[in-house]
Order: structure tokens, then sequence, then C-alpha cells
């Protein structure tokens, strides 16, 4: 895809929070978030057990509530709807248990700000302090492997594909068909996936490694779990690629799957056929 021209205003940054029994670090995130940056939190709750949703409000955030569990990729849905609702220009994913550094948000977003990329990631491989940062073993080898047959098959030259620290473009968000995908944690690998195949480019940027208890709830099953997903998905794009099996997920674009109505509503990228204007923000979109 070509690259937008570099904004010349400052851009309207919407930080996403897709919370599961956040309680505990929640505080500690939000008060790293850089002021000045930011023009909006939203926090989305997968039916917390502990009191993530009453701290969120106290500190300000606007937070939707699911009342079913819908999962990681089921809120994420639900995250990048409501950050579409608003004037975001650029939309950056935050997990709320304080494993990634938020100070970092102004650099995540840099090469969005420049035209250089419309996915930015996180990574914590570009330095040596992987392992150090407390990244148990058969995470960091399973993640390399993993990456590596990313890059092979994407034909990319990432250092980590499975990040939590995310900064997308409205413009990718507004193609991407991400409702399509996973509830689950492949959403994260199925959204590269989507990336590569509509033409966006992706840069990143080095985060250090942070583990500690509450920080990370995915044990080795779910882990296998979301490799062997991760792999499906890369199976999904090669028998789309090569015209075996065409996949709606890498082939149809937002437009295409949401009502014409909300179409209108949510999106700025609309077509020459679109006769009215679009509705002012903001707007309260979930699945
Ligand atoms: N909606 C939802 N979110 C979840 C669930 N389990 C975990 N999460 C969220 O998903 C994000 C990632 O989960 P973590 O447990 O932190 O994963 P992790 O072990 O740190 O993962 P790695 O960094 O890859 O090692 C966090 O923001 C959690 O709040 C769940 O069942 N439902
Ligand atoms: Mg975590």
């Amino acid at each position: 895809m070509d690259r937008a021209p570099a904004p010349t205003q400052t851009p309207h940054v919407v930080v996403v929070m897709p919370a599961y029994n956040a309680a505990k670090t929640i505080e500690r995130t939000y008060a790293d978030i850089p002021a000045g940056v930011v023009s909006q939190i939203i926090l989305v709750d997968d039916v917390s057990q502990d009191a993530t949703v009453e701290i969120a409000q106290r500190l300000g955030i606007d937070v939707v509530v699911h009342v079913q569990n819908r999962g990681y990729g089921g809120n994420q849905k639900t995250c990048y709807l409501r950050a579409l609702g608003t004037a975001a220009d650029i939309v950056v994913m935050l997990h709320p248990d304080y494993q990634y550094d938020s100070r970092l948000i102004p650099e995540l977003i840099r090469p969005i700000r420049e035209g250089r990329a419309d996915l930015v990631l996180g990574s914590r491989f570009l330095d040596n302090g992987t392992l150090a940062g407390g990244m148990p073993l058969y995470k960091f080898v399973s993640n390399r492997l993993l990456t590596l047959t990313e890059n092979f098959v994407l034909r990319q030259n990432l250092s980590e594909c499975h990040t939590g620290f995310r900064a997308y473009s409205r413009r990718l968000l507004e193609t991407l068909p991400f409702i399509l995908n996973s509830d689950d944690f492949v959403f994260d690998s199925q959204i590269i996936v989507q990336t590569v195949a509509f033409g966006f480019a992706i840069a990143e940027i080095a985060v250090p490694t942070r583990y500690f208890k509450e920080a990370s709830s995915v044990n080795f099953r779910r882990s296998v779990v979301y490799g062997l997903a991760t792999l499906n998905a890369l199976g999904e794009y090669i028998l789309d690629r090569s015209n075996l099996r065409p996949s709606p997920r890498l082939r149809k674009t937002l437009p295409q799957i949401i009502s014409r109505y909300h179409r209108k509503k949510l999106l700025r990228l609309t077509s020459p056929n679109d006769d009215e204007p679009a509705s002012p923000y903001p707007l309260s979109l979930e699945l």
C-alpha cells in the first residue's frame, strides 16, 4: 500500500486496554502513560472477578464492560470498534497488566506519525534483555521459532510477532476485517497476517521485557494452543495466496463486512458512492 503522507497536525491518539483481572496493575500502567500524548484511554473489561472496573472508573478511564467473557481477541474487537467510534488517528493497544512500558508510547507511534508504517510492534527481542527480563525459556524458544516461521511465510524480517504492545493507524483498523478473527489469543497473530495480506507496512521498536506474577497468566498448555493456532493462521495465508482456499479474513475489507448504516458512521474511508455525510463522534459500538 502507498504510504500516507506524514501528518502535519498532532494526531489524536487513543489507548485501548483489553482487561481481565487487572486490579493489581491497572493503576501503575495508567500512571506511566505519558501526559500530553494520549487523547483518550478506553478499557474493555472481560468480566474480571476483581475490582478492575471500579479502579479504572476512579482513574477517569472510559470503561466498557462485557457481560459475558469473550476472550482476549473478543475483547480487542470491542476495543477497536470503540476506538474507531472516536476521533482516533492512531490506536495503541496496551495490556493493563504492566507488562509493557507505556512510557514508550511516543516512540511506538512515531513510525505511523512519520508515514513509515501502519502497524508498529513493541519488540522484546531487539535487545539482549529478554531472558533477564523474566521470559520463561519455553516461551523464549517458541517465540523465536514461531517468529522465524512467520517471517519465512509472510516474507518479513521481524524480531517478534507475539508482543502485546502495538500501535495501529486508523486506516489499517478501518481496512482489516478484524471482527472475523478469533476471540482467543491467536487474534494477535491473525492481525499480523492480515496486515501483510492487505499490503500495509510493519515497523518495530525495542521495548524491555518485564515478567512478574500478575503480568502473566498464559500457561504452557495455552501457549501450545496459541502456537498451533498461529501456524494455522499461516496455513490459511498460504492457501489463500495460492488460491487453493480463498479466505474472507484475508480478502474482505472491514467496510465490506459491516452494515452500510454503521459503515458510514464508523469509518472515515467512505466509498465515493456514499452520499450521506459521516456522523460526528462519539459512537459506541460493539459486537
Ligand atoms: N479477555 C480476556 N483477556 C485475557 C484473558 N486472559 C488473559 N487476558 C488478557 O490478555 C493479555 C495477555 O495475557 P497475559 O496473561 O498477560 O499473557 P502473558 O503470559 O503475559 O503472555 P506473554 O507476554 O506472551 O508471555 C492481558 O492483558 C490479560 O489481561 C481472558 O481469559 N480473557
Ligand atoms: Mg501479560
